[in-house]
């Protein structure tokens, strides 16, 4: 057993830094490249790893001590004699790196992907560093930001001829920008943070400097468990997001408590099952999805005499032909025109699906569900009004499947039956679209000479802006209104 110094090592231009955490106490056992404390400078803060394995005998600085190059961290005794003759001074060739975290590596990127987080370049006179640089698209602002890792000596000894770009142990943490203002704290607490799948920007500070301490990342947990605060309904995986894990905090308010008996009187209605599944399915996608809302009117007067003369001929039982049936059948044709409709994110891949099952919202006394109609493209219009029927009464009766609400590549709303002029649908995830569908209703159109009456059909359709520019939404929908304009161009 040994006693030997772990010192702080070349930490490049930084002369004198701030001890932020200790992240090891006396009697703590260290591994090689174990984080020892945080320091801080000016524009980041970067955890020290240990440049030896062993216990720590003696904590040689504290929090708010200012450390440079060579300060001693702590005594520690090494579990055997021949790790101290290795130990005290790692060669500069030796790899003794701290290679940054995977997950913290991806937080710093998020951080850089804000454009705020510049790699540290330092000339220092040390060993060449193992560099990598990746350029990270920033959706957000559509910017590209280049972010530099790279590995480094542990080892105030680590000291060579070469002079070289390297970045200090740990991917900085950027703690002071006027860009965005993004959580101030260490990379251990982030870690910790993410670790418990904590937003640190809903977190309150109390640690100097409005920094957030573990204690704050605790207490916040606390609170969300016990309801006193509430966050905002999961986060986008960084993938398929397409922005940076960290996103930006929602920052809302917690929601309003209200003794609302003290107003007048009350009663308490459990919510319903599905109305519980559907409104946490809503409101992740409702907060998850870039919705945009196109709106178009289709002139169906001839549909309708078209649809109407159709079910005089109806024998008796059979399925009424409806004009969720047509919007079928013509959103099928559009959906195949534009396939990237017809599809679902998967990380920077976009999924086309070659099958096309169209899902339609029903109306149940306990709340929204959605069936899907598979196959929609090899069935007949009296096939899908026929299917629409039953799976419709199915859903009322609570008796659909699981199976009878999966699959679906594509989604309609018909409150048709109901009224309205237009509405914001909300997309289906892991659909890219919906179509909301309105009351018919007669209007004056001009034909180039006069105003005529003529029956015209509200469709909002909600599509995902990251997959679907306004543009082809627009195609989208003009193609959808002109196939129920004159229904035979369904078959072309
Ligand atoms: N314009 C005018 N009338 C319409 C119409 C439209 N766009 N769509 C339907 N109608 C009429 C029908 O012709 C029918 O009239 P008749 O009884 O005289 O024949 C009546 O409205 C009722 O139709 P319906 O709504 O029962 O049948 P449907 O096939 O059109 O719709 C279903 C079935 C399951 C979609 C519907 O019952 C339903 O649940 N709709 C609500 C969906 C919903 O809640 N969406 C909102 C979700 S939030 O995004």
């Amino acid at each position: 057993m040994a006693t030997i110094e772990l010192k702080v090592p070349d930490i490049g231009d930084f002369d004198s830094v701030e001890v932020i955490e200790l992240l090891v106490q006396p009697g703590s056992e260290v591994q090689l490249e174990q984080s020892l404390i945080t320091v801080e400078s000016e524009k980041a803060s970067m955890e020290i790893p240990a440049g030896n394995a062993g216990r720590i005998k003696e904590l040689k600085v504290k929090i708010g001590d200012k450390v440079t190059e060579g300060s001693v961290i702590a005594l520690v005794e090494t579990l055997d004699a021949a790790q101290a003759d290795v130990g005290q001074a790692i060669a500069p060739t030796s790899k003794a790196h701290a290679t940054p975290d995977p997950t913290s590596n991806g937080e710093s990127t998020a951080a850089s992907n804000a454009g705020v987080a510049a790699p540290v370049t330092l000339a220092a006179p040390a060993a060449p560093a193992s560099e990598s640089r990746s350029a990270h698209a920033d959706l957000a602002t559509g910017t590209g930001v280049a972010v530099t890792t790279a590995e480094m000596p542990t080892s105030a000894a680590a000291a060579g001829p070469a002079a070289t770009t390297r970045t200090p142990p740990v991917q900085p943490e950027d703690t002071d920008t006027a860009v965005i203002v993004k959580p101030h704290a260490s990379p251990s607490v982030r870690k910790f943070a993410r670790e418990l799948g904590v937003d640190l920007s809903t977190v309150r500070a109390t640690g100097p400097k409005q920094r957030i301490v573990p204690d704050d990342v605790r207490a916040h947990v606390k609170a969300v468990m016990s309801g006193e605060v509430t966050v905002a309904a999961g986060r986008m995986p960084a993938a398929s997001a397409g922005v940076n894990e960290a996103g930006a905090g929602l920052g809302l308010l917690p929601w309003p408590k209200v003794d609302f008996a003290k107003f007048g009187p009350i009663e308490h209605k459990p919510l319903a099952r599905i109305r519980k599944i559907s409104a946490a399915n809503l409101h992740r996608n409702w907060v998850m999805i870039p919705h945009v809302t196109h709106h178009e009117v289709a002139d169906v007067t001839e549909l309708e005499a078209f649809r109407v003369t159709l079910n005089a001929e109806l024998s008796a039982g059979a399925a009424k032909f409806t004009m969720l049936a047509f919007l079928v059948k013509a959103c099928v044709h559009a959906l195949k025109h534009y396939p990237e409709f017809n599809a679902s994110l998967d990380g920077d891949q976009l999924v086309l699906k070659q099958y096309w099952h169209v899902g339609f919202a029903a109306d149940t006394p306990n709340g929204l569900v959605v069936p899907v109609i598979r196959d929609a493209d090899r069935k007949s219009l009296s096939e899908i009004a026929a299917e629409t029927s039953t799976l419709a009464k199915l859903a009322r009766d609570g008796k659909l499947s699981p199976a009878q609400m999966q699959g679906g590549t594509f989604s309609i709303s018909s409150l048709g039956g109901i009224g309205g002029t237009a509405f914001t649908p909300i997309i289906n995830a892991p659909e890219v679209a919906i179509l909301g569908v309105n009351r018919t209703s007669m209007q004056p159109q001009w034909d180039g000479k006069s105003f005529v009456p003529r029956l015209m059909l509200p469709l909002s359709l909600s599509y995902d802006h990251r997959v679907i520019d306004g543009a082809a939404a627009a195609r989208f929908c003009v193609h959808l209104a002109r196939l129920m304009a004159d229904f035979r161009r369904v078959l072309i």
